[in-house]
C-alpha cells in the first residue's frame, strides 16, 4: 500500500522520527446569507494516511459565554449539497437555517476525524454581522474642469460611502460617464442627438479605497487624466457636459447607485478650455486667451 512504503521512507531520513497520524485542517470557509438565511461551510482537509482516511469532517458554533454548542454542521465530500468535487479532501455543506442565525460572535470549532479516530481540531471565532446596504452619502467633485491649453490634467473625484460592515465588505466603486453632451470635434461642434441615458463604463474604472473618515465614512477615490486643449499631436480636448453616474455593489450584492436617475439631480461636470467661444474669467483673458476674450 502507498502509505506504507511512505512510513518505511520516513524511518530512514533520521530528522523525521515518526509520521503524526492526525487529520490536518488546512481552511475553513464559513459564509452566512442573511437575504436567505443560508449557511455555506468549506473545510480543506489533509491527512498523513491520505485523504482516504478521513472519516468525517464537522464545524460547531459555540456560545462565547456559555461554550454550548449552538449549531452542528456535518460536512461532506461526496459532490454533493453544495460540494463541487467528490473525494478531493473539500468537504462542504449547504443548509438553509429557516429562523437566521442570530448576529453574534460565536466561537467555531473545525473538527476532523480519521479511521483510528484520531482527532483533528482548528478552533477559532466568527462573527456574524448583519449585513448592511451600502449608501453613497457625498460626491466629491468640481462642478467645472478647465482645460490646460498644453498640458495633461488630472479630474480628482472623491466619494464618502456609509457601509456599517467596512471596506472588507466593498466589493467595487465605479463611475460611468455620458459624454454625449460634449463637442464630437475640434471645430466645437455638438453632438447632434444625445441621450440623456447613455452612460457608459469600463471595468477598468473602479476607484480606489483610501482611508476611513473620523465618522467611520469610507473615502474612495479616482484620478481620471484629463486631455489638454492641444495635446501636440493633433487630438483636442473635448468640452463641453459629462454626467456621471456612480456605483457600489457590497458582498451581500446590495447595491446604492449616484443618481438614481431621473429621481435624483444628475451630476455634471462642465468642462472649458481656450477655444471654445466662451471667456470664463477665472481662467482666461484678453491677454491669455484672445480668441475666446476679445
Ligand atoms: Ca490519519
Ligand atoms: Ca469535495
Ligand atoms: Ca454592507
Ligand atoms: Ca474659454
Amino acid at each position: 500500500m502507498v502509505f506504507l512504503t511512505g512510513i518505511f521512507w520516513i524511518c530512514d531520513a533520521p530528522t523525521i522520527s515518526e509520521v503524526d497520524p492526525i487529520p490536518q485542517i488546512n481552511n475553513v470557509i464559513f459564509e452566512y446569507h442573511q437575504d436567505n438565511s443560508q449557511i455555506w461551510v468549506q473545510v480543506e482537509v489533509s491527512d498523513p494516511q491520505g485523504i482516504e482516511n478521513i472519516d468525517s469532517v464537522w464545524v460547531e458554533l459555540e456560545s462565547l459565554s456559555t461554550s454550548e454548542v449552538l449549531y452542528h454542521f456535518l460536512l461532506e465530500d461526496g459532490g454533493l449539497n453544495g460540494d463541487i468535487l467528490s473525494g478531493n479532501g473539500v468537504y462542504t455543506v449547504q443548509i438553509t437555517i429557516p429562523e437566521g442565525i442570530p448576529f453574534a460572535v460565536y466561537r467555531i470549532k473545525t473538527y476532523a476525524r480519521d479511521m483510528e479516530d484520531n482527532l483533528g481540531l482548528q478552533p477559532g471565532v466568527i462573527s456574524i454581522e448583519e449585513e448592511f446596504p451600502p449608501q453613497i452619502e457625498l460626491v466629491d467633485m468640481p462642478s467645472l474642469f478647465h482645460l490646460d491649453p498644453t498640458e495633461w490634467g488630472t479630474l480628482t473625484i472623491q466619494l464618502k460611502i456609509n457601509d456599517p460592515n467596512g471596506a472588507d465588505d466593498i466589493s467595487y466603486v465605479r463611475y460611468a460617464i455620458n459624454t454625449d453632451f460634449l463637442t464630437i470635434d475640434c471645430d466645437g461642434n455638438p453632438n447632434p442627438d444625445p441621450d440623456p441615458d447613455h452612460y457608459q463604463w469600463d471595468p477598468s474604472w473602479e476607484m480606489t479605497y483610501l482611508t476611513t473618515d473620523v465618522d467611520g465614512f469610507l473615502i474612495y477615490q479616482t484620478d481620471i487624466p484629463m486631455r489638454p486643449a492641444d495635446d501636440g499631436s493633433g487630438i483636442c480636448g473635448k468640452t463641453g457636459l459629462v454626467l456621471f453616474q456612480f456605483t457600489v455593489r457590497d458582498k451581500s450584492n446590495q447595491i446604492a447607485i449616484k443618481p438614481e436617475i431621473p429621481l435624483e439631480q444628475e451630476i455634471v461636470l462642465e468642462i472649458t478650455k481656450c477655444g471654445d467661444g466662451n471667456c470664463l474669467a477665472e481662467f482666461e483673458d484678453a491677454t491669455t486667451c484672445p480668441e475666446d476674450c476679445q
